[in-house]
């Protein structure tokens, strides 16, 4: 059975809280153990409008889970996705506040800066790569609200997959003639290489990614935007960084980009 709307509010407000004042809560199906996919997704659209009343613009979505290893370590098939506000994004090479995050750890991912709008059902990467302005490096910082980054699918989901900060790369490039499967991405902290891997990485390819995006959003009634940013989902495993940390990401085709941690 579904949860009331007010329950999902409340739940709404606790996750927001615990972001606000960078502390930690234990997972929400602690007290909820028969929390469906679609109430959390229900608690991720309260959070997405609780931050909207705050002034936070939704800037674009995010994929989560996009790995199989990461799908087979939480016994699922599908990704998760969750949303971009403005108060997550950071400017190329700018200082990011370790203070202001509970754990966080950071991904090495591809951005679609999408010029139309896409809506499902039965979106195709063709179709994705030519709604695509261009793409270009990201790094996610994912900072789950949750006690030792410990929770499951429907308490992720509600908390907005984890989702904390990014920053994409100021040097935008064409999807024609890159080959998103093949293409190289290396994540460096403090001058070392510390995760490598490839597009492929991502449910085979980055922009099959967006749209099963476009479809899971469409099964909700609600589309991708034109002008939206989209992470396609993490290419490495995620690293944990501190302050005083310096993180980069270069990626094949595509150029570079980072932020560091004071
Ligand atoms: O962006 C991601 O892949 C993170 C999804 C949520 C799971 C996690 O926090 O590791
Ligand atoms: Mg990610």
């Amino acid at each position: 059975m579904s949860l009331p709307q007010e329950t999902i509010a409340q739940l709404a407000t606790l996750l927001h809280d615990a972001e606000r004042d960078v502390r930690d809560t234990v997972k929400i199906t602690d007290a909820h153990p028969g929390l469906s996919i679609e109430d959390a997704y229900r608690i991720q659209d309260a959070l997405r409008a609780h931050k909207q009343a705050c002034g936070v613009r939704c800037v674009g979505m995010k994929m989560g889970l996009t790995s199989f290893a990461k799908m087979q370590q939480m016994g699922v098939d599908t990704p998760i996705y969750g949303f971009l506000g403005s108060d997550n994004a950071v400017d190329d090479g700018a200082a990011v506040e370790a203070a202001a995050l509970i754990h966080p750890k950071v991904e090495a991912e591809i951005a679609f800066v999408l010029r139309d709008a896409l809506q499902g059902p039965g979106c195709t990467p063709a179709q994705v790569l030519a709604a695509t302005q261009c793409l270009l490096p990201a790094i996610e910082v994912i900072d789950s609200r949750y006690e030792n980054f410990r929770f499951d699918l429907p308490s992720v989901i509600a908390d907005n997959t984890s989702a904390a900060r990014y920053v994409v790369g100021s040097r935008p490039t064409s999807p024609q003639g890159i080959d998103l499967e093949t293409t190289g991405v290396v994540l460096e902290k403090n001058g070392q290489v510390v995760e490598v891997g490839a597009g492929a990485a991502v449910l085979g390819n980055p922009a099959l990614a967006v749209a099963m995006l476009v479809d899971m959003l469409h099964a909700r009634g609600q589309s991708l935007l034109a002008g939206s940013v989209v992470l396609s989902g993490a290419i490495t495993a995620a690293v944990a960084v501190e302050a005083g940390d310096d993180v980069r990401v270069r990626i094949d085709g595509l150029g570079s980009t980072g932020l560091r941690f004071v």
